[in-house]
């Protein structure tokens, strides 16, 4: 089989620039850490106050540089409504909801979590800075979804 000059420079181009740009997508895939969708953890949405970890929702402290934040959305709010968390550690945030779908997006942040009932949503997080965080539900939940609201206490130190 021949091929004609013009027909090898752009197969050449072709594999050249595929090659290019996997290996892009390779790289910003393990440099930005991203993997598929996590969190398919199943649970059922009318015993959440009685199913681990969510019979005491809050602030739980794993270890020196790892906090857990467990929180259950409902129309129209978080339980528990108060939380404080340390700057520059990891938080791990586990949620779900006891009705319908809500989200858990803390402003300024990348945390913007789809929160679906029957299902436990897990994010982490480090805040680089304190400050008191907004948290709204942007997803429409309902007559009093504009009301569903709360906020998070960076804290420095321990
Ligand atoms: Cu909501």
């Amino acid at each position: 089989m021949h091929l004609h000059k013009y027909e090898k420079i752009w197969m050449a181009f072709g594999i050249t620039s595929l090659i290019l740009f996997l290996t892009i997508i390779g790289i910003t895939a393990f440099g930005f850490h991203h993997h598929p969708a996590t969190g398919m953890d199943i649970i059922d949405p009318n015993k959440v106050h009685q199913t681990a970890p969510f019979d005491h929702p809050g602030v739980n402290k794993i270890d020196r540089d790892h906090y857990e934040v467990v929180l259950i959305a409902k129309t129209f709010g978080y339980e528990p409504t108060k939380l404080q968390v340390p700057v520059g550690k990891k938080i791990v945030f586990k949620l779900t909801s006891t009705d319908v779908v809500h989200s858990f997006s803390i402003i300024n942040t990348n945390v913007n979590m789809m929160i679906v009932p029957g299902r436990i949503n897990t994010k982490e997080y480090t805040f680089k800075k304190p400050g008191n965080y907004l948290i709204l539900c942007n997803e429409y939940c309902g007559a009093g979804h504009q009301y569903m609201h709360t906020s998070i206490e960076v804290v420095k130190g321990e």
